[in-house]
């Protein structure tokens, strides 16, 4: 177990006598820094809806013809999209045939100190993908393979109300860990982990002062 520099309460002794642990290594390559966006927190949900007010929620079309119950939407110069046509980076919200709204600069720099925190520098994300889950939304177990390159880590950012993480193995039937997962948690996806099965649990119904009714969750990617 490690401790590392930037979480909002991480230099606080507790009654164990020594310091809460906020840094846990799930596998090899996966990252949890409980709590490290915590103190901008606040912050980034304000950057969400001016995201949103430019390019809206949305709930895209898989493949194979399901409306996915994540509500999406994209900054940054890709973003993630899915229709009939397959899973792609898109440099145009195809909702409004404009380019998708520019990446706040506090995601940018938010993710690159939490990849370097989790020992992969130079973290450069281009693309940040933003779910949306109410009550009852989850995500099934998938994999991450849109992106060109394997070996950039992601950097995944929870708001809101917690959720129970499904975190799987390299083979869809591995049987996954349940990981919770609360408001100012980033996890840091990269090596071995990079390519594991993962999903959502259906979310809770609760009220959170930041959220209300919903969690979001932020995804940043080099994409390209
Ligand atoms: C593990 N989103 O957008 S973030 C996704 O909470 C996605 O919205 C989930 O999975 C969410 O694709 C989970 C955590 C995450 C993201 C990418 C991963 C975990 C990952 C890639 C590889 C392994
Ligand atoms: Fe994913």
């Amino acid at each position: 177990m490690t401790r590392l520099r930037g979480g909002a309460d991480g230099d606080l002794p507790n009654l164990r006598g020594g310091a809460l642990p906020r840094a846990e290594e799930l596998a090899s390559g996966a990252m949890l820094l409980r709590g490290f966006a915590e103190s901008e927190s606040a912050a980034l949900v304000a950057a969400v809806a001016q995201v949103a007010a430019s390019a809206p929620f949305r709930h895209m079309v898989t493949p194979g013809g399901y409306q996915m119950s994540v509500a999406m939407t994209n900054c940054g110069a890709a973003g993630w999209i899915t229709d009939r046509r397959g899973y792609r980076y898109s440099a145009i919200d195809p909702a409004i045939d404009r380019p998708w709204p520019v990446m706040p600069p506090a995601f940018r720099n938010l993710a690159r100190r939490a990849a370097a925190a989790a020992g992969f520098d130079g973290f450069a994300p281009e693309s940040c993908l933003v779910n949306r889950y109410v009550a009852g939304t989850q995500l099934s177990l998938h994999q991450d393979r849109n992106e060109r390159d394997y070996a950039a880590p992601i950097v995944s950012v929870s708001l809101g109300l917690p959720a129970v993480f499904l975190f799987g193995g390299l083979k869809r039937s591995d049987r996954p860990r349940r990981v919770p997962l609360a408001s100012g948690d980033i996890v840091v996806w990269g090596g071995p982990a990079r390519l594991a099965f993962h999903g959502v649990a259906p979310l809770a119904a609760g009220d959170h002062p930041l959220t209300g009714g919903c969690r979001i969750n932020l995804t940043l990617r080099q994409a390209l």
